[in-house]
């Protein structure tokens, strides 16, 4: 069977006159060489023609019926050197959490188990570092290693990495590492000043190198505009291969943070970001993460229409609140859609 090519109409950008723009590529195909225009031609399709192309793509690698479910946790929390001006666990803002030291890998452990006993197949861990310090990878790699032994698959981040610490933790039997582009280039300098673009790019380049599967993605909603979101999707969709995983996050907003109060995103445009990631990452997982709780039931069901087939189940996220899982559970059911095996 020949891959469908779609060729139809973008919308033009609201409120102007302008001609509607030409859209044709070749649906499910991976690509490594799209244009800014192309991406931001996705974007714009019309809602209809834009979520057939995402259903389209994603029945070409997925079931559409499943969503893996993924467990987080917070194994280092606050006091972090770096600015994200999005982070409740900054040491430059005032957020009220307190700082905790890295967690003992038992006490890890016994939340993973419970995280496999409620239905997770894949047990994330987070820590609030710029870049962990060598003595703390060991600890990690101790913590990976009883999750693997579980039989649950594992995702860390942890900051930048040298290639030496990717190399560590690939023997480790780590399974995916996280590390966000977060937004577009131009963006980036309006929301981070600790480190750079290229810093984050560097990172994914010595996990790639490690053999380790590379999870980024970015937030949407922290004031950055349309081309912004299609400047993030183009990072990611052109880099040398694709992150099996990308998650698209709704910013969380919270108190005390700079980006606190910022001009809440339309949903409508959370859910073409998500759709023009499943169309131009054909293959990877798209992740529903964070913001969750503030979305409706009919949001989340369009993300997944959109493509999505993940998301964080369990009351916390890394430090701020999730759908509780008898709610997630429900929703799932009433879409007739089921967790992933
Ligand atoms: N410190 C490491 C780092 O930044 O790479 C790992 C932990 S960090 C909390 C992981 C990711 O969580 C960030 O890259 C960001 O994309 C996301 N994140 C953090 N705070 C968020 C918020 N308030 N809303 C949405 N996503 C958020
Ligand atoms: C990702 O992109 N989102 C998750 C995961 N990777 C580590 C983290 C979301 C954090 C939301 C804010 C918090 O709970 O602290
Ligand atoms: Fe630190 Fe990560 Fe939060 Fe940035 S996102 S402040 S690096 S914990």
């Amino acid at each position: 069977m020949s891959t469908p090519v779609a060729t139809f109409a973008s919308r033009p950008a609201p409120g102007s006159m302008g001609a509607v723009k030409a859209v044709a590529h070749q649906l499910g195909a991976v690509r490594h060489d799209w244009t800014r225009a192309e991406v931001k031609a996705i974007y714009g399709l019309p809602l209809p023609e834009l979520m057939f192309q995402a259903q389209t793509v994603h029945r070409m690698a997925f079931d559409p019926a499943e969503v893996q479910i993924s467990t987080l946790l917070s194994i280092k929390t606050g006091g972090c050197p770096e600015d994200c001006g999005y982070c409740p666990q900054s040491a430059h803002y005032e957020t009220g959490l307190s700082a905790s030291k890295l967690m003992e890998v038992e006490e890890v452990l016994a939340e993973a188990r419970a995280a496999k006993a409620s239905g997770a197949t894949r047990f994330c861990m987070g820590a609030a570092w710029r870049s962990p310090k060598d003595r703390d990878l060991d600890v990690v790699c101790a913590m990976i290693e009883g999750v693997k032994d579980l039989g649950l698959e594992s995702c860390v981040t942890l900051g930048m990495l040298s290639p030496a610490q990717a190399i560590r933790l690939k023997k480790s039997g780590l399974d995916y590492y996280n590390h966000n582009v977060d937004t577009s280039p131009e963006f980036y300098g309006k929301i981070i000043t600790t480190r750079t673009y290229a810093d984050r790019l560097d990172t994914l380049a010595n996990v790639r190198e490690a053999g380790i599967n590379v999870c980024s993605g970015g937030i949407v909603g922290m004031g950055e505009g349309e081309d912004d979101r299609v400047g993030m999707i183009h990072a990611l969709a052109n880099l040398p291969s694709h992150p099996e995983s990308v998650p698209i996050n709704m910013l969380v907003q919270v108190e005390g943070t700079p980006l606190k109060n910022v001009k809440k995103l339309d949903p409508i445009d959370f859910v073409r970001t998500v759709a023009t990631a499943r169309i131009t990452m054909p293959r990877s997982m798209v992740r529903l993460s964070a913001g969750r709780e503030e979305m409706s039931d009919e949001m989340q069901a369009m993300c997944f229409l959109a493509g999505a087939n993940s998301i964080f189940y369990g009351e916390k996220l890394l430090t701020t609140p999730n759908p509780g899982q008898d709610h997630d559970l429900g929703l799932l059911d009433r879409l007739g859609m089921r967790p992933m095996p």
